[in-house]
């Protein structure tokens, strides 16, 4: 679909991480990512985020983007669903005339190709702080497709990732004018997505190198 693959650091400033997508200091959305700063200024990146906002403002020209991040994020939370460290995946497009159904559309076809040609999608509203407005996609559940089970929880639909249209403010923030260019953002946690393929219980076998665990992967 043309998009570019791209990467940024590890260790990140307050401002790629933040400030540049909507979250100033003391905004009580910065609750929602525990973080792990190093420093007032650098901290370990939350998000992937913050290498859209580095695309952005280094593209000179102000010219479309089409673009995907995946890479390693970290927060201070640990439990069986979460770990200190994941991997996270983001895309952005931007261009003229961007709309809501190009990102509905362009959801769809990525959710066949990666958990099966019967998905089917589902948008709830929802609030992250760059994008507005703002989704939560579930997927049909790929167990059962739908009539619900024991993967779902009965509910037939399994949440896989967030989307929404950018912020204006994020597009101006980052040199684009919001006036002139519309554009959508999703995000996914890729272990969340293994762990529901391969039926994994805990995060932390992913990282904790057991052979009796990494063995049942032999391709
Ligand atoms: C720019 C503008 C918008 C990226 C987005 C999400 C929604 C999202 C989470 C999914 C699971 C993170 O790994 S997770 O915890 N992400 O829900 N991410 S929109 O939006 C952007 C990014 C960059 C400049």
């Amino acid at each position: 679909m043309g998009y570019t693959v791209e990467s940024g650091p590890e260790l990140e400033t307050d401002r790629f991480c933040f400030e540049l997508l909507n979250l100033p200091q003391g905004h009580p959305a910065r609750d929602m990512q525990d973080s792990f700063y190093i420093t007032d200024e650098y901290l370990l990146r939350t998000q992937t985020s913050a290498v859209q906002a580095r695309t952005m403002l280094a593209n000179e020209e102000k010219t479309p983007i089409r673009m995907i991040c995946p890479g390693k994020t970290y927060r201070r939370e640990d439990d069986a669903t979460h770990s200190h460290q994941f991997t996270q995946a983001e895309g952005l497009v931007i261009d003229k005339n961007i709309s809501l159904a190009d990102l509905k559309g362009t959801l769809e076809i990525f959710a066949k190709k990666i958990i099966g040609e019967n998905s089917k999608l589902r948008f709830r509203p929802s609030y992250f702080p760059f994008t507005e407005p703002s989704y939560e996609v579930d997927v049909s559940c790929f167990k059962c497709g739908g009539k619900g089970c024991n993967l779902c929880k009965q509910t037939g639909w399994i949440e896989v990732l967030g989307s929404g249209m950018v912020h204006p403010n994020v597009l101006r923030m980052c040199g684009y004018d919001p006036d002139k260019y519309t554009g959508f953002a999703f995000g996914l946690g890729l272990e969340r997505i293994a762990m529901f393929k391969y039926g994994i219980p805990d995060m932390r076998y992913l990282y904790a190198n057991d052979v009796r665990f990494l063995s049942q992967f032999d391709r």
